[in-house]
This record gives C-alpha cells, structure tokens and sequence, in this order.
C-alpha cells in the first residue's frame, strides 16, 4: 500500500548504494519528501516535526545494511516511527461493576449514533456482553428513533422514554440497562455543528452523573487538521479514555488519526470503515502506517475516485453557477475535492456548456494533487465564518490560517484569489470571456 512513498524514498537514496553510513544531507533529502507526503495525507504539523524529528534521529549515521538498499532500510525506519506514533490500540474497561457505561461524543454528523450500533453489536457477538443503548440526543428530530432503528437491526434493547431532558435520560438509562442485567449500557450524546459550551457544559453534567468507564470520542477521519483542535475542546471537558475514527473507508488518508493520536495523547480504539453496523474494527497501527504512507499514490486515488464524484454534487455547483448566486469556500472545497478526485481539472468545465473541447487543451500536469492537497488545508484551517464570507480574511487572519495550514500566507491569498475569480465566472460566461475562467482554473 505504501509503494508510492516507498518509491519516493527509495530514489532519494539511490545515489547512496555503497556508501557506508546514511550522512544528514542523505536523510534530509529523503524526510523533504515525507513531509510533503504527510502534508498530503493531512497530517497536522505537530506530528510532522515529532515523526520527521525521530526518524531523523534513527537514520542518520546509521549503517547500510547489506542485502537492502538505504531506500528501503528508511522507508522502514519511517514505517516503525509512524507505528509507534500511532501508538497502541484503546483497550475498552469491560469487567467493572454493571453496567459499565461507555459514552459516546463528538461533533454533529461524525457518526455516533451509527457507532453505538457498530459497538453494541461488536460488544455483543464478539464479547459476549448484555447490551443496553440509550439516546441523550433531544435536540435533533429522530435521533432518537434513528437508536431504537439501530438498536432493533443489532437485537438490543433500548431506553423507551419521553422525557427531554438529557440528564433524567441519563438517570433513566442506567436505572433501566440495571434492571434489565446488562453488562454494558451505551450512551448516545447529541452533536452540535461546532464544538459549543452548550454543548460541553451537558456532557459535562453527563458524564458526571453516568461515571462512564469508557469515554469515547467519535470523530470523522475526513476532517484532516482540523480534528486536533474537536479533539482538544471535548478532552477538556470530558477525560476521554479513546478514540474512534470513523469513515476511513472513504479517501480520507489517515492523517487525522496521526494528528489526534499526537495531540491528544489518548489511544485510538476503533475505527470506523463504512455505513454497515459490521464495519467498525479495533485498531491496528500498522495498517494506518501503511495508508498513511501510500498517500500520494496518485493512480489507485484516481481510480477510487472516478466514480466518487457525486452526481448531486456536480448539479448543485452548476445550479449555483448558473444562477449567479455566489460562492463560497465551502463551495471551493467541493470544487477542489472534486478535482482531486478527477485527477484533472475538467471538472468545472464539464459543468458548462460548451466547453468540452476546451478540457482538452488544458495541461492535465498542472494539475498536482499537493497543491490541491495544501489547497484543502488551507480552507480547513478557516473558520465556518470565514469559509461562508471570505471578504473577512484580512491579513491578520490569513496569518493565523497559514499557520494553521502549514503554507505561506501567499498560498492563502491564491486561494481567497481563487474565490474572487470563481464569482466572476457567471459575468465572464456572459460575456463569453474565456480567458479569466482559464486563468483561474490554472491557479496554484
Ligand atoms: N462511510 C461511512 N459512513 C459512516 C461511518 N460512520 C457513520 N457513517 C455515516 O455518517 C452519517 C452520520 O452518522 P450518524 O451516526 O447519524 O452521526 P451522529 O454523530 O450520530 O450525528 P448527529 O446525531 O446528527 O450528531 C450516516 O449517514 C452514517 O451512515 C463510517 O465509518 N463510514
Ligand atoms: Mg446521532
């Protein structure tokens, strides 16, 4: 799986055969490339420099083992110290007095409610465990219902209640997951869209009356950098025993596990691969490693994502196009997430008529997924606020967002540039210029 970096690594070396020690130039050149490839695979920076420091450490000076090339004696080094980043699986508290509570939380739509399913049937068939779920969600219509559904497809019980009050929910669960002698009662908490008081100070009352053995943070592995600083709010609140990472069956690349795993300090105990309430699995470190590590593997990116794009996505973007209504960075991002997944930059022609021949002469090698890559972590390190009206981005804020992101604030103002150019498409469409739309789908 990690052919492509190893690849990468392997050339940076090649000039090294039959040198006896790996000298720091050799190393450097080789990490320029990790870097970058971890950059891609959404890594946060912090654990950048902690991965990049420690095999900077073990490489260097090392001795060129025979039998393999300095290449691949790194590719292994780097292999190792992702491992151990990524640090050991989350062993969920089982055997403490019953029930022993396991609470679920994290942001709105990071998956939760499908994960109690996925973990109470785990718990049940692969543990042998009695459990009982429970919704604490009352603020979203059906959440509830969407448990009892959950729980009926699992074959567990359910907390039957009217009471909207999460709090005499939680007293009601534990009394009931008691008199029906589970072993296990789950607890479902409600999200919010951003990381809200709100929505800590109740999960704070929670947990507080719940005692859970296990707190878990369920979290989308999609979100890249931004997860860290989810991570960070809810461990404040709440001391989180593991985490869970959902939806890394789609082409998120990992590099959010590495960055919570380091930020957080706290063990990943599952991760989340796909809709299905079988898809949910223990941890392994070395799997994550080897996808973090085959990022940048641009063919089998393209090949999955060809036929990722959604319809949908391609009719409402061109809907807005056509009607003049204005973009945002949101829009942006779907627009580069798009094209990523292309592997070319047709996509926004193919939404306008006419243009088709055009595609054609465009430069597919323009194209390079690290700088759509760094495009993403840019508009992921703005705010909701900054991503719906970008006119707000002064300097000031674009400074703290290449921080964020990793990038030259002049990679920020491409982007904000980009944003200005995408809404002159409709006047230019008008007036038939083709040449400013060319010019922005050029933009790096
Ligand atoms: N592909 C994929 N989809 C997932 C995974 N986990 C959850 N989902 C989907 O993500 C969507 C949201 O999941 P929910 O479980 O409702 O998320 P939630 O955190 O409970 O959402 P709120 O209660 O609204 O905060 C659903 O469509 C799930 O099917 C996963 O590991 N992979
Ligand atoms: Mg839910």
């Amino acid at each position: 799986m990690f052919d492509f970096l190893a690849d990468k690594l392997q050339t940076a070396f090649q000039s090294l055969t039959g040198k006896g020690l790996l000298t720091e130039a050799d190393v450097d050149a080789a990490l320029r490339e990790l870097r970058l490839s971890l950059l891609e695979a959404d890594v946060a920076l912090p654990a950048i420099k902690h991965l990049l420091a420690g095999v900077r450490a073990k490489a260097v000076g090392q001795n060129v083992l025979k039998g393999v090339n300095p290449g691949q004696q790194v590719v292994k080094i780097v292999y190792d110290e992702l491992a151990a980043l990524l640090g050991d699986t989350g062993e969920l508290t089982l055997n403490a007095a019953p029930p022993v509570v396991i609470l679920l939380c994290g942001l709105q739509g990071s998956g939760k409610t499908t994960t109690a399913g996925k973990l109470a049937k785990w718990l049940a068939e692969k543990q042998r465990k009695k459990v009982f779920l429970a919704s604490l969600d009352v603020y979203r219509p059906a959440a509830i219902e969407q448990l009892a559904t959950v729980a009926g497809q699992v074959g567990v019980p359910v907390l039957e209640s009217d009471s909207t009050d999460p709090i005499a929910r939680t007293k009601q669960a534990l009394k009931a997951a008691e008199k029906a002698l589970s072993d296990i009662l789950i607890l479902d908490t409600a999200g919010r869209g951003d990381v809200d008081e709100t929505l800590l100070a109740e999960l704070a009352a929670i947990h507080k009356l719940s005692k859970p053995a296990n707190t878990l943070l369920v979290a989308d592995a999609q979100m890249g950098q931004a997860a860290t600083t989810v991570a960070n709010a809810f461990k404040q609140t709440v001391p989180l025993t593991g985490l869970i990472l959902t939806r890394l069956d789609g082409d998120a690349r990992g590099g959010a596990v590495l960055s919570m795993r380091h930020e957080t300090g706290v063990p990943v105990a599952f991760v989340g691969l796909g809709e299905g309430l079988d898809k949910l699995e223990p941890f392994r470190a070395d799997g994550i490693a080897g996808r973090i590590l085959g990022q940048g593997d641009v063919v089998s990116l393209v090949e999955k994502v060809q036929s990722a794009v959604s319809e949908d996505e391609a009719a409402s973007l061109q809907a807005k196009l056509m009607s003049g209504q204005g973009f945002d960075m949101n829009d942006i991002k779907k627009q580069i997430g798009m094209m990523r997944k292309m592997g070319g930059m047709g996509m926004l022609m193919d939404l306008m008529p006419g243009m088709g021949a055009l595609k054609k002469q465009v430069d597919q090698s323009k194209l390079d997924p690290k700088v759509l890559a760094r495009q993403v972590a840019v508009i992921d390190s703005m705010t909701a606020a900054e991503r719906k009206n970008p006119t707000i981005l002064n300097a000031k804020r674009r400074q703290r967002i290449a921080l964020g992101a990793g990038v030259q604030v002049s990679d920020v103002n491409k982007i904000v540039k980009m944003h200005e150019q995408l809404n002159q498409v409709t006047k230019l469409l008008k007036k038939g210029g083709i040449k400013g739309l060319m010019g922005m789908l050029g933009q790096r």
